[in-house]
């Protein structure tokens, strides 16, 4: 049988460099598009980059000509978009940048498959409960969407493009409409990260205090490397499909934080700095999915609990600050 090609926008990021390492488990020829920075952006991918594993591509979601270019060239059979501005607070800052990199990255692929007569090539979106905004928890494929930020409004055009072009040109286009997911990995600024990092340099004597915003909105946490697996599942379905994927429990921004400083044996409201600048123009307040579909019909379930999710950044997190301090010192 001829090797799989896979390609992945984002592979750079916390998404994309779990799913990397999955699909070249599963015997994949893995592609990946990075964008040029001025300071090295391959930290996440950098062990199977070296093993020479991966493929990089320079190229850019904004730029269709790289898009096109990478995607003649590669001729996958799988394109996974996982490459966004991603970060929720910061779409208020940027929003027609969001709006184009976020949301319009997926016509740019989906219509260059269109146009160079590729629609036999799998394509998946990476969706967001982001979408569902003001409706109520438990969300599922059928809750109605009420987006509450640029970067949510992005995503639902790409999540309807998507589904526009399965039924306008038959083509594999799937959503997975992921809730949060974080790891190790985690971007720093996502509230999960920086809680863990700043609680750890706190125990280590490296800061004092974190600052943070609204504590009371409530998040369905999972962990990255049981979402990447969903996601493979969704697209080796036998037909294409959207899905939701998430743990069905929900936990407040505060509740997170005292886990994470009373496992560290600290007290969260000794170090605790409220502070208006991370606060949202609007917020979501309350995201929890149901899963029922996704485990109904692709067998997927979440394999890490929301303790042992928090355990594992802990200890990456000080292993991550104890190298440092060792290296300066
Ligand atoms: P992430 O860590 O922020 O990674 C985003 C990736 O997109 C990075 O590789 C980034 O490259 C790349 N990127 C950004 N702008 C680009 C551009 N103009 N051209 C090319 N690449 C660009 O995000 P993540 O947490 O892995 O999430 C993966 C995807 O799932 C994103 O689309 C996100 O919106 C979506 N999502 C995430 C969650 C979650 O909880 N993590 C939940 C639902 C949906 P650099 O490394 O150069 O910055
Ligand atoms: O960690 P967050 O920035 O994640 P958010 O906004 O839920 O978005 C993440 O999940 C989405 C899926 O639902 C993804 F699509 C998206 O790409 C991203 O991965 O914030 C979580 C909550 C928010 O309610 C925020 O207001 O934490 C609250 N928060 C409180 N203080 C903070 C902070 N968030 C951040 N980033 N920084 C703070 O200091």
């Amino acid at each position: 049988m001829e090797t799989k090609k896979a390609l992945i926008t984002g592979i750079t990021g916390q998404d994309g460099s779990y799913l990397a390492e999955l699909l070249i488990k599963n015997g994949y020829q893995v592609h990946g598009i990075v964008r040029r920075a001025s300071t090295i952006n391959t930290g996440r991918i950098d062990g199977i980059l070296s093993e020479g594993k991966i493929n990089l591509h320079y190229g850019d979601l904004g730029d269709t000509n790289s898009i096109v270019s990478i995607l003649m060239k590669v001729k996958p059979d799988e394109i996974y978009n996982m490459g966004s501005m991603s970060h929720v607070r910061v779409s208020f800052d940027v929003p027609e940048y969001t709006g184009q990199i976020t949301g319009l990255s997926a016509i740019r692929i989906l219509e260059a498959l269109r146009s160079l007569g590729m629609t036999n090539v799998k394509y998946y979106q990476a969706s967001s409960s982001e979408m569902f905004g003001l409706s109520a928890p438990p969300q599922n494929e059928e809750t109605p969407f009420k987006p509450q930020s640029p970067y949510g409004c992005a995503k639902l055009y790409a999540y309807w493009i998507t589904k526009t072009y399965r039924t306008a040109y038959n083509m594999f286009a799937c959503n997975g409409i992921l809730f949060n997911h974080e790891s190790p990995r985690r971007g720093e600024t996502f509230v999960t990260k920086k809680i863990v990092r700043g609680a750890v340099r706190i125990k280590l004597g490296l800061q004092n205090k974190i600052v943070l915003g609204n504590l009371k909105a409530k998040r369905d946490w999972g962990f990255a490397g049981d979402y990447v697996e969903a996601i493979y599942k969704i697209m080796q379905h036998r037909e294409p499909d959207d899905f939701v994927v998430a743990t069905e429990d929900h936990h407040t921004i505060e509740e997170f934080a005292e886990k994470v400083f009373n496992k560290l044996d600290l007290k969260l409201a000794d170090h605790l700095e409220i502070d208006d600048r991370y606060f949202r123009p609007n917020e979501v307040p309350d995201l929890m999915g149901d899963a029922t579909k996704i485990k109904k019909v692709l067998g997927w379930e979440p394999k890490v609990k929301f303790d042992d999710l928090i355990d594992m950044m802990i200890k990456e997190a000080l292993k991550e600050e104890n190298d440092k301090i060792r290296k300066n010192s």
